[in-house]
């Protein structure tokens, strides 16, 4: 019976899992390989009601007999630029949830020597290519990358990719129906198509051991035809070249030890490490720092220290668009350093690549984070497997950042959706399972607050290293007190304490009704609820760390008010424009004096 029951089950996933290519784990370190851009203009064909599955826009049809025609073309319709968002690109299409098609033409020269890939950073929120009419495969999730191989389908010459992109919400999507940003979609990170070896390194994590200043832990991962190869480590700088062999599978344990001068926001320092096999090169720069938890302090480089944190999203307020570029992540992260900031929290999903990286060079911790946010649907089914698949992506992507010190695995969830406490419990242990190097945690906002007294009675962060709480007294939820006097209960009152958000809406020059009532939106307002945040925060128990809400204001169509928002949510230290409220030099004032004020 069991057994036939085993045939049964497996006949049914075979068979529905037969015709449906789900991409491959994107290789790491894209930009440290042999790739051509296939960024730029591709053409376009706007289909909001999805028709266009059913027309198989894909087969790009023209008209051979007299009596023929169809209905759709790339030629002579819209081009759109990639990187970027499709809803900031036509001005018809801002408010688009739904398709647009991409097509862009490139040659390639296949060698029998060599494997084609066709990595994309990131498309929103779904992704469906094909290949010269051909399908090749799916993705879901709008903010990490993936790769499908073409080594065998490419043709020598002309090739053409089309992309339909679809950035509908899903119920059971990550994120799922609502939140509060902008839902750019498209196809919004790099294109590139890859040349490999027939065997190559895939994916390697060279940091430090957990707990340790000296000792690099890690591995490389070689796929092909020759999985086992000697793997060479080679930092030149510290005169490294470490040794070793991969199994049979392809796997090398690589391990070794050096006096590192050790990375951290006041020295962002990054050697140039180079991964050799015999059949492939790759190299990049990494720093190496250690961060851990010791009761309920923050160890960087076994030294404690408190998180200067500013929350951002990804899109550049300048442009009112998806932050797509390096200059992009360059412009926010300055303005996180100008305001004395150690770390960043990238809400609420992967940000691009080149942020992790600025904030390598640039000396910025990094917290980064899964869209898992406040009412998704997590007995959904299939969700767990969705989890899974876009935590792997993501640690993969970045696990070599020694920026990169936090992963949050969920914003905002409430206890009483069903199967979060088990599903959030579950992706903590996977999460240490696939990097030990970092520290976890999963925002809570469902505290009480009566009497003065906040009460943090939801256990959730009991399988996290830190209880990161967002609250919102002074904006959304009305003191009750002085908040100087602030009292805290805390269910479990061992771990570090940080404040991942706070704040409250103003506009920037705002000059309406009185300052002291919310509703004028004015900076006098907002000031004041960082006033009394600040006061707060010096009696909170251990603190680590805090992050305003948010380094500057950004698109979400829910913020409605004519006056006020206009479709933006004015929570920034900065207004769309860049400019500083009055709340900023209450924060930077704070940053610039916080170390002072815990030696007292
Ligand atoms: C929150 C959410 C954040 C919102 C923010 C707000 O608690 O975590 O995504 O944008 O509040 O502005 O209300």
């Amino acid at each position: 019976m069991n057994l036939l029951k085993t045939i049964a089950i497996c006949f049914l996933i075979n068979f529905t899992l037969l015709p449906y290519a789900y991409a491959d784990l994107a290789m790491t370190n894209v930009y440290g390989r042999d790739v051509v851009s296939l960024n730029g203009q591709w053409d376009a064909i706007i289909d909001p009601t999805g028709i266009g599955d059913w027309r198989k826009v894909w087969e790009e049809r023209k008209p051979a007999k007299k009596t023929d025609f169809f209905e759709y073309s790339f030629d002579g319709g819209p081009s759109l630029t990639v990187p970027g968002s499709f809803n900031t690109q036509l001005p018809e299409i801002t408010f688009l949830e739904g398709t647009v098609w991409y097509k862009k033409t490139f040659t390639a020269q296949p060698s029998k020597h060599k494997r084609l890939f066709l990595h994309f950073g990131g498309v929103n929120y779904q992704a469906t290519v094909y290949l010269n009419g051909n399908k090749i495969g799916d993705h879901e999730g709008g903010f990490t990358p993936f790769q499908f191989e073409i080594t065998d389908t490419i043709r020598n010459g002309e090739n053409t990719v089309i992309v339909k992109a679809d950035n509908r919400r899903l119920k059971d999507g990550l994120p799922g129906l609502g939140y509060d940003w902008f839902n750019y979609g498209g196809i919004t990170r790099d294109v590139h198509l890859v040349k490999t070896n027939r065997s190559f390194i895939e994916d390697y994590s060279i940091q430090l051991k957990s707990h340790s200043l000296d000792e690099v832990e890690g591995w490389v991962k070689v796929v092909g035809d020759k999985p086992s190869q000697t793997v060479e480590i080679v930092i030149p700088e510290l005169n490294i070249s470490h040794r070793a062999k991969t199994n049979d599978k392809g796997l090398a344990k690589v391990n070794f030890k050096s006096e590192f001068d050790l990375w951290s926001p006041q020295n962002p320092r990054l050697y140039q490490v180079i991964i050799k096999t015999e059949t492939d090169t790759v190299s990049e720069t990494i720093g190496f720092r250690s961060i851990e938890v010791s009761g309920t302090k923050i160890l960087l480089n076994g030294e404690s220290i408190f998180l200067k944190g500013v929350n951002i999203h990804e899109e550049n307020p300048l442009t009112a668009a998806k932050a797509v570029s390096e200059a992009d992540a360059r412009l926010l992260l300055t303005w996180a350093k100008d305001l004395g900031c150690n770390i960043v929290r990238l809400a609420h999903y992967p940000h691009n690549e080149y942020m992790a990286k600025l904030a390598d060079e640039m000396g910025l911790m990094v917290w980064v984070e899964l869209p898992v946010y406040q009412q998704i649907e997590f007995s959904a089914p299939g969700m767990k497997e969705k989890m899974d698949l876009m935590l792997t992506e993501m640690i993969r992507r970045d696990r070599n950042r020694s920026s990169v010190v936090i992963w949050s695995l969920s914003n905002e969830t409430y206890d009483f959706t069903p199967q979060r406490n088990e599903m959030l419990a579950e992706i903590a242990k996977t999460t240490k399972r696939l990097d030990d190097t970092r520290l976890i945690t999963s925002v809570i906002n469902n505290q009480g607050y009566d009497n003065n007294t906040v009460n943090v009675w939801d256990t959730l962060y009991r399988h996290f290293d830190i209880l990161s709480i967002n609250e919102y007294l002074g904006w959304y939820v009305p003191w009750q007190g002085k908040p100087e006097d602030t009292k805290w209960k805390l269910s479990i009152n061992n771990k570090p304490v940080f404040i991942s958000e706070f704040g409250g809406e103003a506009l920037y020059g705002s000059n309406f009704g009185p300052k002291d009532e919310a509703a004028y939106w004015s900076e006098e307002y907002q000031e004041r609820i960082y006033k009394d945040q600040v006061k707060m925060f010096a009696n909170t128990p251990n603190l680590v760390g805090v992050a305003p809400w948010l380094l500057v204001d950004y698109r979400s169509l829910g913020r409605m008010h004519p006056v006020y928002q206009q479709g933006w949510n004015r929570k920034g230290l900065l207004s769309d424009k860049g400019e500083r409220k009055k709340a900023w030099h209450v924060m930077k004032t704070y940053f610039d004096n916080v170390e002072n004020s815990l030696l007292k």
